[in-house]
């Protein structure tokens, strides 16, 4: 896949901040797409209808996977799209993390979902710098009628969140299958109705700021052990990288302490030879101390 330019990331990153969200079309090529569509039925199969029961907000017949990191490694790669995390820093900083990862397979008559924030959760008075940004996948075609995500424009820049029932002008993010939307946590959004005989087949995946607890507990929702098999693009967003003094093991890089109980980790690593050096160290001290 051909790299997002420089002046493409700057056009997203301007989007999202004048209007909330940016379409980015051709982000999800055909072969990652029909993979996508392989993995959701290994889904089926192993936890069918998804993995939350039927509700108002989320759905009655609306297919949510979550903790999709334990599941095939597609997801790896899902998380670390390249245009993604080309954009993301400039919307959220260094050391932005994942924040929850899941599926939003809409089926058909399933109404619109309440306009509503993603970075509600933290109750931050508005304005306040970005916290959250979602990226919605769409991986069937993104209309008015399939239900695709609705969205208010430069609700981003509102002074309040959005009062639930409320009626806002707001539009379909109408995108092609194999786009991708960013859509700004502090954007008024909601699933549109599906109005189709055909499932909305889209991913929603969640990303936030660095300084903030991420959605899913995916640090504990995953084996250590795993997470160490993981690309470090992926440990990074995980929460291994250090954001500003915050996520240290030993005031050092985690993954030091991690390779040493759960490795192989990478034996080049730096941090990792750091910590093993220290703790042998430490080890020869103790002995000569006690003997
Ligand atoms: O599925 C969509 O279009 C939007 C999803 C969303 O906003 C949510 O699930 O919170």
């Amino acid at each position: 896949m051909r790299e997002l330019t420089q002046s493409e990331q700057q056009h997203h990153a301007d989007e999202v901040a004048k209007q909330g969200y940016s379409i980015m079309e051709g982000a999800i090529d055909r072969d990652f797409r029909s993979a996508l569509l392989e993995e959701f039925e290994h889904l089926e199969q192993v936890r069918p209808g998804g993995d939350l029961a039927p509700a108002p907000f989320s759905g009655y017949v609306t297919r949510r996977w979550f903790d999709v990191l334990n599941d095939g490694d597609i997801w790896q790669r899902v998380a670390t799209h390249p245009w993604i995390m080309a954009v993301l820093p400039k919307l959220l900083g260094d050391g932005f993390l994942l924040s929850t990862m899941g599926t939003a397979i809409i089926g058909p008559g399933e109404d619109a979902q309440p306009l509503h924030v993603d970075d509600g959760v933290y109750a931050f008075p508005r304005p306040h710098p970005n916290l959250v940004c979602n990226t919605m996948w769409a991986i069937s075609d993104f209309t008015a009628e399939s239900g695709a995500t609705m969205v208010v424009p430069e609700s981003n820049n509102w002074d309040h969140d959005p009062v639930l029932n409320e009626k806002y002008d707001a539009i379909p993010v109408e995108m092609p299958a194999g786009s991708i939307a960013f859509v700004l946590g502090t954007c008024y959004h909601g699933a549109g109705k599906n109005a189709t005989d055909t499932d909305r087949v889209a991913l929603t995946i969640n990303y936030c700021s660095g300084s903030m607890r991420q959605q899913e507990n995916l640090m504990l929702g995953v084996h250590p052990e795993r997470m160490m098999t993981f690309p470090r693009e992926l440990q990074d967003i995980l929460g291994f990288k250090i954001c500003k003094g915050a996520g240290h093991l030993f005031a050092t890089d985690p993954r030091s302490e991690m390779g040493r109980h759960y490795g192989p980790g990478n034996p080049d690593d730096p941090y990792l030879n750091r910590r093993s050096a220290l703790h042998s160290e430490r080890v020869k001290r103790k002995t000569r101390q006690e003997s």
